[in-house]
């Protein structure tokens, strides 16, 4: 709304005292203006206890391992918000045999903002959670389950907030929300079977075979996988970079004009095996992924990696907004 009366130059002058507060987007003579480097920011606000609240609702149910009953509830509650927020749902169910031949009861969860269009831009996470806590410091915690507040419900607390705000942003592009279902239960290290890559990611790996609608593309994707961890710090992963590159430079740059630059350092991080890479290599559709990048030796993006202690109560709803608000800042951009 804000950007169509700001595009119309026979409003601007209409505009100009209505919208001194809002930051309106780029029109020539804002372009000529000494302040408006700074009047690039999107208006729309992404709400840290907005977000909060969904990471705590989701991880009510309990753990959402596949095949279980918190899993089963978590995902109606899902389809249920995004559609009580107007947007079009779409369930994809099947049964997908995992490294250690049990059947998963597989959901991905696609909830669409403008589905008639075909322009396009895709943002996802995993909502399921890992059923061994395999990197707690307590080995006799290994086999039991990960409450995932930030890996798995902060991906899509923000997926949730965003779907709530999507028609102030008001894109002039399709946006599709995905919930990718099984990606974490790939072969814990007491365990034969599987190779130890295409074990994980079961869900996005089937979407990317098979999308939701036939023929379906997005001009990119972003993941978002555990951007609540308090302090977390999120660099350039290598397969984004590998796959991705512009959308990376696009990402990190709306990052540093939402304000939110001390989250988006822009170096190198690690390459990290995660949904975007079946969306990249089977789709082909350039996705990057927003992941905690840690120095320490080992695979750990955050202390709580995997572990019992992936609660809630670890969970920075600042860090939720630095993200919520780049990726909000993102879409606003896109023409
Ligand atoms: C591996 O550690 C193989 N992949 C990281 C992807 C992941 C796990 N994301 C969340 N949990
Ligand atoms: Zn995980």
């Amino acid at each position: 709304m804000i950007k169509n009366i700001l595009k119309s130059g026979a409003l601007l002058l209409l505009a100009v005292g209505m919208l001194a507060a809002c930051k309106g987007k780029t029109t020539t003579a804002e372009t000529e203006n000494a302040e408006s480097v700074a009047a690039k920011q999107c208006p729309v606000v992404f709400s840290a206890d907005s977000a909060m609240a969904y990471v705590e609702a989701q991880c009510a149910f309990g753990p959402r391992v596949p095949n279980s009953e918190a899993h089963r509830q978590c995902g109606d509650y899902l389809v249920n918000e995004f559609r009580r927020q107007g947007l079009t749902v779409i369930e994809q169910k099947d049964d997908i045999t995992a490294w250690d031949g049990k059947v998963l009861h597989n959901r991905n969860i696609i909830a669409s903002y403008k589905p008639e269009l075909t322009e396009r831009i895709l943002v996802c996470a995993h909502w399921d959670c890992r059923p061994w806590a395999d990197a707690d410091k307590d080995e006799s915690r290994h086999r039991d389950p990960v409450m995932g507040a930030n890996d798995g419900a902060s991906g899509v607390a923000v997926l949730l907030e965003l779907g709530r705000l999507l028609s102030q942003i008001d894109p002039k592009v399709g946006v599709d929300l995905i919930c990718f279902d099984s990606e974490d239960y790939g072969r814990p290290y007491w365990a034969e079977g599987g190779d130890g890559s295409s074990d994980w990611c079961l869900g996005s790996q089937y979407w990317a075979r098979r999308p939701h609608v036939e023929g379906y593309t997005a001009r990119y994707g972003i993941l978002l996988d555990m951007v609540g961890g308090e302090g977390a710090r999120f660099h350039y992963e290598g397969y984004s970079l590998q796959y991705a590159q512009p959308i990376v430079g696009k990402v990190w740059n709306a990052a540093h004009t939402a304000g939110f630059g001390e989250y988006f350092p822009m170096r190198d991080g690690g390459y990290v095996t995660d949904d975007h890479v079946p969306l990249n290599e089977i789709a082909q559709i350039p996705t990057i992924d927003i992941i905690p990048f840690s120095r320490d030796a080992g695979s750990s993006f955050s202390p709580h990696w995997h572990t019992v202690n992936d609660t809630p109560e670890n969970i920075a709803p600042a860090t939720l907004r630095a993200v919520g608000q780049t990726v909000v800042q993102v879409l606003w951009e896109e023409q």
